[in-house]
């Protein structure tokens, strides 16, 4: 056995199920299995369609959100990728679990640092260059008008077809930032001569450089026009692909190159710990058999408790609420009753949907970062 294995099979395994729902081709989906790689959690892989409706949400969880992925750990439902990083941190700890968040040379974890550098560039800014890549045969099928719809207003295909070029001189300026990162840290390596560079000097890979490399590896699979199956789709027309092999390549950027090759194999070094089920029925039956954790143990805490006085605005315990993201999606918002929120997440209990209670009973977590929580009553405001 090698010493990797070894070290698996004496870690304590989950006491609960912990399923990622999403499917094959999707950002944030990779997003999520490569932080449960590089924790080594053993899962269940549930694939879900590429295309809006997926009933499965609605059903089992009255969860009417419709991005993917949504991760399960028994009867706790966590959204976003944003939470779900920092929950599987919380609920699978080190030292029983690696840490995504490795101490650095400087002793600081730089989690806050990471945190921000997700949000607020490789999920948002980054995807959208990215998504500017996508070739214009994939915006003029189904996956276009379900888009739209995610966006809130219809595509145009054309117009989206002929900014292609222009998309692509934006994703090679955010490569240049990349590169200037990661020539920072090679320097850096050089002078201490350690081993090479992740991206905040840490010994393994953190999330930070999760997010970069997920976001760089989605954009080149989507440039060239992969996975595209899933999303109902073949290549048609004049172009199939978008040349990103132009701007990303190792003599152009190659630190963010060396740097690239490097993660992908340390992760596929990593014993592989997930199953993927095609039929759901038997894990949600699982889900389903769960006991409750306590919620306390169930969620972040933030730093500092939630303030009274955010009680006037109808954000306390036992009023019906409407969350929803604060960026794409908002026309599918969740309600539930607030069981708890503070800073960092809100946790609700899902009421009816569609004048039915959901088949399992669950928590819905949502984290703060990103997404609106208002009291029903006055969710248009
Ligand atoms: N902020 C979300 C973003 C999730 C997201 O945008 N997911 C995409 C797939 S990669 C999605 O669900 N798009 C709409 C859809 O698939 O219906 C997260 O971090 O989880």
């Amino acid at each position: 056995m090698r010493a990797s294995q070894e070290r698996q099979s004496q870690r304590t395994r989950p006491s609960l199920p912990v399923v990622l729902f999403g499917y094959e081709g999707s950002t944030f989906t990779l997003k999520a299995r490569l932080a449960l790689r590089l924790k080594q959690i053993p899962y269940t892989f549930v694939p879900v369609p590429g295309l809006a409706p997926r009933p499965i949400f609605r059903n089992a969880f009255a969860l009417p959100y419709r991005k993917v992925p949504v991760l399960a750990i028994g009867r706790d439902i966590y959204i976003d990728t944003f939470l779900i990083l920092e929950i599987l941190e919380h609920r699978f700890p080190a030292p029983d679990y690696p840490t995504l968040y490795p101490t650095a040379e400087d002793g600081r974890t730089n989690r806050a640092l990471t945190r921000l550098l997700t949000a607020y560039w490789a999920d948002r800014p980054l995807f959208r260059a990215s998504v500017g890549l996508m070739p214009a045969w994939l915006w003029r099928s189904p996956f276009g008008k379900d888009r739209g719809q995610l966006i809130g207003h219809p595509l145009d295909a054309e117009k989206l077809a002929r900014k292609i070029p222009e998309n692509l001189t934006a994703f090679d300026v955010q490569l240049n930032v990349a590169e200037d990162w990661l020539r920072d840290a090679e320097q850096a390596y050089k002078l201490q001569k350690t081993k090479k560079p992740w991206l905040l000097n840490t010994p393994k890979p953190s999330a930070v450089d999760i997010a970069l490399w997920y976001q760089l590896k989605w954009a080149r699979d989507v440039a060239r026009g992969e996975n595209a199956n899933v999303l109902g789709c073949e290549p048609e027309g004049e172009s199939t692909t978008v040349p990103i092999d132009d701007v990303f390549n190792s003599t152009r950027y190659p630190c963010v190159w060396s740097w690239f090759e490097r993660f992908e194999v340390y992760a596929n070094a990593l014993p592989k710990l997930e199953k993927k089920v095609e039929d759901p029925i038997d894990t949600l039956h699982a889900i389903k058999e769960c006991e409750m954790v306590n919620i306390k143990e169930s969620q972040l805490q933030s730093i500092a408790p939630q303030l009274e006085t955010f009680d006037s605005i109808g954000l306390k315990k036992g009023a019906e609420v409407v969350v929803s993201p604060n960026d794409t999606g908002r026309a599918d918002p969740t309600t539930g009753t607030l069981l708890d929120i503070s800073a960092e997440q809100v946790v609700i209990q899902p009421g009816r949907l569609d004048g039915r209670l959901p088949d399992i009973q669950v928590r819905l977590h949502f984290p703060r970062v990103g997404f609106v929580i208002r009291p029903s009553t006055t969710s248009k405001l």
